[in-house]
């Protein structure tokens, strides 16, 4: 070969080299999440944090401490771009130093500059070595999102006790609406093999102060309950525990009448919660489980719901049902939390209105450690719901809150749904139980009735996807749910600023640019697929559009039974000359909703049946509004497309285009969601699209 060749042969290789490096050196697949301790681009701030930490005193050798010590190497050494020492003792300014102090709570912790031992120091405490991670991660976040370290002064404690995700994982790998891969669990592995992304998940989530993991479907499965499973389980609790996170299962009725113990008792010829052999299978069955796994957190129950068993198949009532589980790990302090997500249709010809008139009876029969779980809203996760009645109705029993964070009715893991403005509304929303300022917030945190156990449940959007979620912005649903469960006063805007700092990009200007494009997509959701209080619209898989689906083996399964579309008008009447929901708010809610003309437009269709050229505030007709509101809702689809587009330079590459196809298809779908359901609507208002609505 020519000499003049072979360099030029050599040179392309170079060059490809080069490039494969850059792109590599870019290349981000998500799996990082928020935890990816760049080197701090801003050299100021760079100078400034080196002189402010340059060593680590972490006092403690528990695994948690080793932990502790583990993640601000990575994080210190990562932002600061130089290794860290760590020492025994404050040797010189600038030294982190680490140690329990027993005046503050558990989770509880303080971060402050003071001088110790004649030297300049940032200390970090807590009343227990897991408060003093949830402080390291706390200040990692501080130096990730640019914030100073002089004159701290920093307190911070849960609001909230029990802070969990609800895996909906089965035992073959699959999840119940997950749509991030397979679970993170591989009960095929276990025990004999752990795999590391187990930490990689604890880690995450112990970032944000979650402090518990149900590993298992609502729709439970016996086989969890084998001690062949709670060996498996055990393993899991050990990798989770250096992180406070707890492990805790769903259970299903009848495992009494389905397995024998460990001891030998059982299979029952029942699963009564009041009858002795019952009683005694579980007390048999929770020593077992607390043999293997000491610290096991407790029971979820979803029992006589969508075909599962429960204590009402005995002629029980749902408190007999909890009060059974609950007197058999109360012992060793375990907690049940047993779910309201109940809709019989005996109970009443409303399905928003059961769950309340089911519970509300019981308020003042559960055990001490038992809480009552409802989801956000009255129906089902739908994309608005008014507030679940039952927030601040139940005084005796704590109610803790079940969110969703897996996009079951917000376009799965294809829709960039930004969930925490959602869950803000829920927060925020005044159940008026004790007067006004009784936020649903304050209802779950337990200030509002002085309940002494609290928690908070996101049915989680995990799985084994290389990013965790599917798609790479409902990383921040995780982020925020978990922000949220610490701290329900943050604001979604701070939460999504963290996460687009932590995750994406500390340019300021696309951090804003990212922050407003995320803060509108759930209204946008809202708008393409269920405006003005309309629900449940969607088709079988709860993907796609539904409206004209009318049968279903239950008819509050089908989306006319929420429209209620007619040529007179649309929307269900709940008001108290329909349903009468509307009387299981407190008041002025309670006159407000019945009232169609004082009734806020978002819930409109959800309580009154509207007629289609009604006059709404904004001058439009019923059927005017609801076409600007789907094409409002596409619209803003689009544009965040053009939006993303525009950050091509800002973004990492591989993020840049993952999203973009994500966004792609989103564009599709909502306008499928808007023209299907037009098209359906207007076959009963025989009204025309509104021209200017059409040509924007
Ligand atoms: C519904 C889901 C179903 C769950 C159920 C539940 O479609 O898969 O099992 O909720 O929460 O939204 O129990």
């Amino acid at each position: 070969m020519k000499p003049k060749k072979m360099f030029k042969i050599a040179m392309l290789a170079f060059i490809i080299l080069l490039c494969g490096s850059i792109n590599h050196s870019f290349a981000d697949d998500g799996y990082d999440l928020w935890l990816k301790y760049n080197k701090i681009s801003d050299s100021q701030k760079l100078s400034e944090y080196q002189a402010a930490i340059s060593s680590v005193v972490v006092m403690g050798d528990s695994p948690t401490c080793k932990v502790i010590k583990d993640e601000l190497q990575k994080g210190l050494s990562g932002m600061l771009g130089k290794d860290i020492s760590f020492s025994d003792s404050i040797e010189k300014d600038g030294t982190l130093a680490i140690y329990t102090l027993k005046e503050l709570g558990d989770e509880e912790f303080i971060i402050k500059n003071l001088r110790v031992d004649d030297k300049d120091c940032i200390i970090i405490a807590s009343g227990k070595d897991i408060g003093l991670l949830y402080g390291t991660f706390d200040l990692l976040r501080m130096m990730q999102t640019g914030k100073s370290l002089d004159n701290l002064n920093i307190s911070s404690k849960p609001k909230i006790q029990i802070r969990v995700l609800n895996h909906w994982d089965n035992r073959n790998g699959s999840i119940e609406r997950g749509y991030a891969g397979k679970s993170l669990w591989k009960w095929d592995e276990l025990p004999d093999t752990v795999d590391s992304r187990y930490t990689d998940y604890a880690r995450a989530n112990a970032s944000l102060g979650i402090n518990g993991s149900v590993l298992n479907n609502v729709n439970s499965d016996a086989v969890f309950f084998t001690t062949e499973y709670l060996k498996k389980i055990a393993k899991l609790a050990d990798v989770f525990r250096p992180y406070g996170i707890k492990v805790y299962l769903s259970i299903r009725y009848t495992l009494p009448s389905q397995m024998k113990t460990e001891n030998g008792i059982g299979p029952l010829q029942t699963a009564d919660p009041l009858d002795p052999t019952v009683i005694e299978w579980w007390k048999d069955k929770a020593q077992e489980i607390y043999k293997y796994i000491p610290d096991f957190g407790g029971f979820l129950v979803k029992a006589n719901s969508e075909g599962q068993p429960g204590p009402q198949d005995y002629d029980k009532t749902h408190a007999d049902g909890a009060n059974l589980l609950a007197d058999a790990i109360a012992p060793y302090g375990g907690i049940v939390m047993y779910r309201a997500f109940v809709y019989d249709p005996d109970v009443d010809p409303d399905r928003a209105k059961r769950a309340y008139m089911e519970f509300m009876p019981l308020d003042e029969q559960f055990k001490s450690n038992v809480l009552v779980q409802a989801k956000n809203g009255p129906v089902d996760f739908q994309p608005r719901e008014p507030v679940q009645p039952l927030f601040g109705a139940m005084v005796h029993t704590p109610v803790m809150a079940e969110l969703q964070v897996t996009q079951e009715y917000l376009g799965w893991s294809t829709h960039l749904v930004y969930l925490a403005p959602m869950w803000k509304e829920y927060l925020e929303f005044d159940t008026y139980a004790k007067g006004e300022g009784s936020t649903m917030a304050k209802v779950i945190d337990g200030s509002v009735h002085d309940n002494k156990l609290t928690g908070i449940a996101g049915v989680s959007n995990t799985g084994d996807d290389r990013n965790w979620c599917g798609h790479f912005f409902a990383q921040s649903n995780w982020f925020a749910y978990g922000r949220l469960a610490w701290d329900h006063e943050l604001t979604a805007e701070e939460i999504a600023e963290d996460w687009i700092k932590m995750s994406i990009t500390t340019d300021s200007d696309a951090i804003n640019t990212i922050k407003t494009m995320m803060m509108g997509t759930w209204e946008a959701c809202i708008n393409y697929q269920e405006p003005l209080g309309l629900h449940h619209q969607m088709d079988n898989s709860h993907y796609g559009p539904g409206p004209q689906i009318s049968r279903a083996s239950r008819i509050d399964w089908t989306p006319a039974y929420y429209n209620k579309a007619d040529e007179n008008g649309i929307g269900f009447d709940r008001s108290s000359t329909g349903s009468d929901f509307t009387s299981q708010y407190f008041s002025p809610w309670k006159e407000i909703f019945d009232n169609i003309e004082t009734c806020p437009d978002k819930y409109l269709l959800w309580f009154h049946h509207v007629a289609w050229d009604y006059k709404m505030k904004s001058g439009r007709t019923l059927w005017d509004e609801l076409c600007v509101k789907y094409y409002e809702g596409t619209d803003y689809v689009e544009q965040m497309a053009k939006t993303w587009e525009s950050m091509k330079d800002k973004v990492d590459p591989e993020i840049f285009d993952h999203v973009t196809a994500k966004l792609n298809q989103h564009v599709i779908d909502s306008a499928k969601w808007r023209d299907t359901c037009i098209q359906y609507f207007q076959g009963f208002s025989k009204m025309p699209i509104p021209e200017s609505v059409k040509n924007n």
